[in-house]
């Protein structure tokens, strides 16, 4: 029997899919969801055949609507100072693998914070993507005032945190906010087959390190951003895999990662 209730794992050529797993609440983020999530995230953490994680909402209609709110109605002050919710989306950020956030559909709240922890986001036409956490009287709490001024700017994030308005698939690529547009729900899987084809071919070492070096350097200062490039860059050139590359381009072949 899966140890999963809320969410399924399925694992498929170094690729591992999870699905966010309540459509009949739009894939809200209540505790037993939190609780499997990162139980999925550590179980795709030490398996070490898998280079990319993918995250989506089960159904045509949601990534996931946020926090429950039902949940969230009974939090008292000092709840909201645990780790929670941004602990679990710093813990994905941090994750030795690459992710992808498949956005079909509803992506609010901490719906919305989940798939900007991760590395890279596909969204479809008729996704709706917002952080409406003003209506309820609270603000974004799980990274979503940090990492969305990050990613798409602080004049913009203030429009859309302020307004809490929702775009769709179209205009979060036109404003960054996804890296990715597909027309159909139906097209997401294959796009994001084709994006983590590309990821696939490369060494984990070299994954785990690259986004490293991007999302832990973008808060120190430059200078300091830059030692932790030429630290991380100093691990790589120890690896075969970086002798294999670099021979494979001598060679004239593909590069064959031993992935070590
Ligand atoms: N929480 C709990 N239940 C939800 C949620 C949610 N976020 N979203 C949807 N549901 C439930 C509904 O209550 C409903 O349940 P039932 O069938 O039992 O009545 C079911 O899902 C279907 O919902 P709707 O009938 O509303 O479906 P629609 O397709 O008409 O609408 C929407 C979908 C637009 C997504 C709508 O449900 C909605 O607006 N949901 C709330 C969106 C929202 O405000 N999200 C932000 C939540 S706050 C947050 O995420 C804060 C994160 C940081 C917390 C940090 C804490 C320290």
């Amino acid at each position: 029997m899966s140890q999963y209730e809320n969410v399924r794992v399925e694992k498929e050529e170094g690729i591992f899919w999870l699905t966010l797993n309540r459509p009949e609440s739009r894939n809200a983020l209540d505790a037993a969801m939190l609780s499997e999530i990162e139980k999925a995230i550590d179980e795709a953490e030490k398996d070490e055949d898998i280079k990319v994680v993918i995250i989506q909402g089960e159904g045509k209609k949601s990534f996931a609507a946020g926090a429950d709110i039902k949940q969230l109605h009974d939090k008292k002050p000092l709840e909201a100072l645990v780790p929670g919710m941004q602990g679990l989306y710093d813990k994905i950020e941090s994750l030795n693998k690459a992710t992808i956030a498949l956005v079909n559909g509803y992506a609010l709240g901490g719906g919305c914070e989940l798939a900007m922890a991760c590395d890279i986001r596909i969204a479809a036409k008729q996704a709706k993507i917002g952080l409406p956490e003003l209506n309820l009287g609270i603000i974004p709490g799980a990274g979503g005032t940090q990492r969305m001024a990050r990613i798409i700017g602080k004049g913009r994030a203030l429009d859309m945190i302020l307004t809490g308005k929702m775009i769709d698939g179209k205009e979060a690529e036109r404003i960054g906010l996804a890296n990715y547009f597909v027309q159909e729900v139906e097209d997401l899987t294959g796009e994001a087959k084709i994006v983590a084809g590309k990821i696939l071919k490369k060494g984990p070492v070299a994954i785990q390190l690259a986004k490293m070096a991007v999302h832990k350097g973008y808060d120190l200062d430059e200078g300091t951003a830059m030692w932790l490039e030429k630290i991380s860059q100093a691990v790589v050139f120890g690896t075969e895999d970086k002798k294999e590359g670099t021979r494979a381009f001598i060679e004239k072949r593909k590069a064959e990662f031993q992935n070590k």
